[in-house]
């Protein structure tokens, strides 16, 4: 059986080597069930296109795409840490020589003592013009008083004001100067001075214990414990302890 068809394969091909011609082709004859020679009919049209195949599978990533512009500039960042120190500077020029310190300490003490005379004639214009009798002076030190009474508290406050402070006798000049102004007002005038801190230790509005004393016999005596704090000056020239709220002529020094 297999004999047979090699054989009728091989008498095909020979026959095709033997008998093709142009215009003529060994072709598959359907009605003989062979091959043979015969002229060809010309090749059928195309069909038509068959339906779309089957979507195919998703492709690999594509290469990344040209740059984009530069986006809008960002508000400005917070402030770095603070940089090394720079390199120090060239030096400045040269000051002009200073005055020695002995020829300042002059110029100064000559400054204090132009302002001191300057403070004195102006009070002294000031207080001319005050009745006779409302002024006395001691050494460089100028009383003023209106013959008004007040408390310490208010006294104090009165000569402050004023520009000076409440009067306070420093040696028996001074003492006799303020005893002069008190007698005119046959008043006892308060003193710049208290025990208000330490019962018994005078001291004066700067805090410090008075040293001058003209003290009244059993004086001071804090008179049946009645916080007799302040003191005034008595006609005699002398003092007593007295309680500070009683009113009291009011004497100012400048
Ligand atoms: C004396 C003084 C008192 C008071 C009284 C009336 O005792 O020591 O301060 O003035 O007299
Ligand atoms: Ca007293």
């Amino acid at each position: 059986m297999w004999n047979i068809q090699i054989v009728k394969v091989l008498g095909v091909l020979l026959l095709h080597v033997a008998l093709v011609t142009p215009g003529t082709q060994v072709c598959y004859d359907s009605n003989e069930n062979a091959y043979s020679i015969i002229t060809c009919g010309a090749p059928g049209k195309n069909g038509t296109n068959g339906i779309d195949g089957k979507r195919g599978e998703k492709g690999e990533t594509g290469p990344a795409g040209p740059q984009g512009f530069p986006g809008l500039q960002g508000p400005a960042g917070l402030a770095g840490p603070p940089g090394p120190r720079g390199e120090q500077g060239p030096s400045g020029a040269k000051g002009e020589r200073g005055d020695s310190a002995n020829s300042a300490l002059e110029d100064l003490k000559k400054k204090i003592l132009d302002l001191d005379t300057q403070i004195k004639s102006a009070l002294d214009s000031q207080n001319k013009g005050l009745p006779k009798g409302r002024r006395a002076i001691a050494g460089d030190k100028v009383y003023v008083t209106s013959g008004a009474v007040a408390t310490y508290d208010e006294a104090i406050t009165i000569c402050k004001t004023a520009g000076g402070q409440l009067a306070v006798p420093l040696n028996s000049a001074e003492n006799n100067a303020i005893l002069a102004l008190r007698n005119k007002y046959a008043l006892n005038a308060v003193l710049g001075m208290n025990d208000k801190q330490t019962q018994g230790i005078f001291q004066y509005l700067i805090n410090m214990i008075i040293s001058y004393q003209n003290w009244d016999y059993g004086e001071p005596n804090n008179h049946r414990g009645m916080n007799e704090d302040c003191v005034e000056i008595l006609s005699s020239g002398k003092w007593n302890d007295y309680p500070c709220e009683m009113p009291k002529v009011v004497i100012c020094e400048f």
